[in-house]
C-alpha cells in the first residue's frame, strides 16, 4: 500500500488544497468526475444485466458507432458537472463540439475534456474499459467558452486522469505534483489511494502495440519493432514481451504499475489521419500522467505536451510509457524526418 493506507481521495484533495497546489473549485470538479466515474463503474459493472450491452444506434462525428456505454457515459459526466459552478464549458469524443454550461447554472474558471468510454470494442467482451478526462483553465474573460477556448497545449492542463473498470475501479490522478492511484472501496463507496507517486521504470522489456496494422507502418516504426521482436540476438540484445488490451486505459496503467511503451503510431491505413487516438482528451491527459511518473511521450517527433492543436478531436501518433524506450523509438523517427 506504499505507506498511504487509509487516505481517501478527499483527504488527499483537501490536503492539496491545503497546501496550495489546487483550489476550491478544483478539488470540487475532480471529486465531481470521480463521483460520476462510480456511477459509470456500476453501469459497466451490470453488464448484460443493466441491459447496457450493444450499440446505441448512432454515430460519432468521428464516424465511430457508440455503444449504449459510450453515450450513457457521456450523459453521466455531463449532468454530474453542469450545475456545480465550477465549469465554463466540457467536451468530450461523443459529441461534435464543446458545450458552455447552461446560463441557468453559476460559470466557474475550468473546461473539462474526456473520453466518457475508452476501449468501447471491449465494452461487449468484458474487457477492461474506462475514462480519461483532462482539465484546462478557461481563458480569462471567456464565459460562453467555444471549441477554440479548449485549443490549449497539454502543459497547460490543470489535471488529469483515468479510472480503469477493472478487476477493481481504479481511479489514476495528477494535478502536476506525481501521479498516485486510488482504489474504489465498493463497501464504503469511496475511492482509497493504494499507491502514491507511480513510478514508470525508466528501462523496460514490454511493448504494447497492434501488431496487426505492421504492414501499414512507415520504416522508422518498422525498423523499431522489427528490432524488439529480434530478441536477445538482435541489436537491442533482450527479449521483449508484447501485451495489447486494446483498451488504452488498462494498457497505460500496465505500463505505470510495471513499465513499458504504450504505441499507436500514424500509419498508411489512413494516411490523412495522423494516428487513431484523439490529442485533447486521450493522449494530452495520458502524457501527463505519465510524465509525472517519470515517463515520457511524443508523437514520434516532439513531445505530445508541446503540441499546439487546431482541432476538437485532433488525432495524433502515441509514444509513451518507459524513458528509455520512447527516446530510442522517437530518435529513429526523427532521423528519418
Ligand atoms: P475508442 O475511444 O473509440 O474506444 O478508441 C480508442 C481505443 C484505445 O483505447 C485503444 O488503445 C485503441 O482504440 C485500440 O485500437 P485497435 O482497435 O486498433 O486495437
Ligand atoms: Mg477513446
Amino acid at each position: 500500500m506504499n505507506g498511504s493506507k487509509g487516505v481517501s481521495l478527499t483527504r488527499y484533495l483537501i490536503e492539496e488544497q491545503r497546501a496550495g497546489r489546487i483550489n476550491g473549485d478544483l478539488r470540487l470538479l475532480i471529486e465531481v468526475v470521480a463521483r460520476a466515474c462510480k456511477s459509470i463503474a456500476h453501469a459497466v459493472s451490470k453488464g448484460a444485466l443493466g441491459g447496457v450491452l450493444g450499440d446505441a444506434g448512432t454515430d460519432n462525428i468521428q464516424g465511430e458507432v457508440q455503444k449504449k456505454l459510450d453515450v450513457l457515459s457521456n450523459e453521466i459526466l455531463i449532468e454530474a458537472n453542469e450545475w456545480g459552478g465550477h465549469l465554463a464549458g466540457l467536451a468530450s469524443e461523443e459529441m461534435d463540439h464543446c458545450q458552455p454550461i447552461p446560463n441557468v447554472y453559476p460559470k466557474g474558471n475550468y473546461l473539462l475534456l474526456f473520453d466518457p468510454l475508452d476501449g468501447s470494442s471491449n465494452i461487449d467482451v468484458n474487457v477492461s474499459v474506462g475514462t480519461i478526462f483532462s482539465v484546462l483553465r478557461c481563458p480569462d474573460g471567456v464565459t460562453e467558452p467555444n471549441d477554440e477556448h479548449f485549443l490549449q497545449p497539454g502543459k497547460t492542463q490543470v489535471a488529469a486522469g483515468y479510472t480503469v473498470y477493472g478487476p477493481s475501479t481504479m481511479l489514476v490522478l495528477t494535478v502536476g505534483h506525481g501521479t498516485h492511484a486510488f482504489t474504489l472501496d465498493r463497501e464504503q463507496g469511496s475511492f482509497v489511494m493504494t499507491q502514491r507517486d507511480m513510478r514508470i521504470p525508466g528501462d523496460t522489456k514490454e511493448f504494447a502495440v497492434n501488431m496487426s496494422n505492421l504492414r501499414h507502418w512507415h520504416p522508422p516504426m518498422r525498423r523499431y519493432i522489427d528490432e524488439l521482436l529480434a530478441g536477445k540476438t538482435g541489436p537491442r540484445g533482450k527479449d521483449f514481451n508484447m501485451r495489447w488490451v486494446a483498451s488504452m486505459v488498462a494498457d497505460v496503467h500496465r505500463i505505470l504499475t510495471r513499465g513499458g511503451i504504450f504505441i499507436y503510431p500514424r500509419d498508411l491505413k489512413e494516411p490523412d489521419k495522423p494516428g487513431k487516438l484523439r490529442l485533447m482528451y486521450e493522449a494530452n491527459p495520458m502524457a501527463f500522467i505519465v510524465e509525472q511518473a517519470g515517463g515520457a511521450a511524443t508523437n514520434g517527433y516532439d513531445r505530445i505536451l508541446d503540441i499546439a492543436p487546431s482541432k476538437l478531436h485532433q488525432r495524433v501518433a502515441v509514444f509513451l510509457g518507459s524513458k528509455n524506450e520512447v527516446e530510442i523509438a522517437t530518435r529513429y523517427h526523427r532521423e528519418t524526418q
